[in-house]
């Protein structure tokens, strides 16, 4: 075990500390919210600080049910035992190092430690992928923490400075183009597919316990749209060894077909037809356990896989060149999925 200077079970901070650091802090964030907000209205990202020793810290930023945000990482780290433990940013801390780490001081069982967290007014705790497109639980005050309970935070240092993007659904080029969007906030939402994919506080998540090149159909067909993107942020959380795949699937029909983009085991990239048919080979990839945003384009006879916007392959096929229904494929990786999106092609 590493020692993380986590107090023990049954040991506290004096709440004095904690509070006299949480009034201090939450002013601090109060004040950047407001110095943003005063600016043109809706026409930038709000900046705020994020500090590692406090508990929930407001950001004086409301958002509506449904409302769609946007949290960026402009710079900053922190730890949650310092010193001992490495800094990390808003991703928090890898499985391999989050296990060593004392468990009793966590929020979220099933989240690393060091992660960023979020909260909408007094509502339950979710994890906040970066650059992402979030869809608001509830209506409220958006607040944010480090993973790591409040009895925890005296060790704690440094802080993450963060831009919080309210005016992504008033950007007629951004939304416009979104035909389907995932919502797994109370569950998996009419996808269907493989017991081994179930959804954790909002979160998709397949837990590797399936060989499947089937994908987990999202409840969307594009129908007549035989030309169209699908985009998901993923992140690793165990990949292995041979012959495991992840990626995603689109331009299926009912009884399968379509085509897939894959990142497999060794780091190789491809994409398929009909599930484990391979037409080629792309740019190597390896993904690591960061966030990356993974796209599949279909457009006439063209299919393009993509990571975090730069192109793998792209091949000419001519063999399905319809069906509306899309997916996500894991066989035998532990995944996690934070967003979904099925977009027309401008
Ligand atoms: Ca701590």
């Amino acid at each position: 075990m590493i020692d993380s200077g986590y107090p023990r079970a049954g040991t506290s901070l004096p709440l004095t500390h904690d509070k006299a650091l949480g009034t201090v802090a939450q002013i601090a964030v109060v004040a950047a919210s407001f110095l943003a907000v005063a600016g043109p209205a809706g026409a930038a990202p709000t900046g705020v600080t994020v500090r590692s020793e406090t508990g929930w810290q407001p950001t004086g930023i409301r958002v509506d049910t449904g409302q769609t945000f946007r949290v960026g990482h402009r710079s900053g780290d922190w730890t949650v035992g310092s010193p001992g433990l490495p800094r990390v940013g808003p991703a928090g801390y890898t499985p391999e190092v989050d296990r060593q780490i004392y468990q009793g001081c966590k929020i979220l069982t099933d989240q690393p430690y060091g992660r960023l967290l979020a909260r909408i007014g007094d509502g339950p705790p979710f994890v906040v992928p970066t650059d992402t497109a979030l869809t608001a639980p509830a209506a409220g005050d958006v607040a944010f923490r480090i993973h790591d309970d409040d009895r925890c935070l005296g060790d704690n240092a440094g802080a993450l400075d963060l831009t919080v993007d309210t005016t992504t659904a008033a950007d007629p080029g951004g939304t416009a183009t979104v035909l389907y969007a995932a919502d797994w906030s109370s569950g998996l939402g009419g996808w269907v597919g493989h017991p081994s994919w179930k959804v954790l506080r909002g979160v998709l998540v397949n837990d590797g316990t399936s060989g499947s090149l089937k994908p987990l159909l999202a409840p969307y067909d594009t129908e007549q749209l035989a030309d169209y993107a699908i985009e998901a942020k993923i992140r690793v959380v165990r990949g292995g060894g041979c012959c495991r795949v992840f990626g995603l699937a689109a331009r299926r029909g009912t009884g399968g077909g379509g085509y897939a983009g894959v990142v497999r085991w060794d780091g190789a990239t491809l994409i398929s037809e009909n599930d484990d048919n391979i037409l080629e080979y792309g740019e190597p990839f390896a993904p690591e356990s960061e966030w990356h945003t993974y796209r599949l384009e279909v457009d006439g006879n063209v299919v393009t896989f993509l990571v975090d916007g730069a192109k793998l392959k792209t091949v000419t096929d001519n063999r399905h060149l319809t069906g509306g229904l899309t997916g996500l494929i894991s066989a035998e990786y532990q995944l996690e999925v934070a967003t979904y999106r099925v977009l027309r092609l401008n």
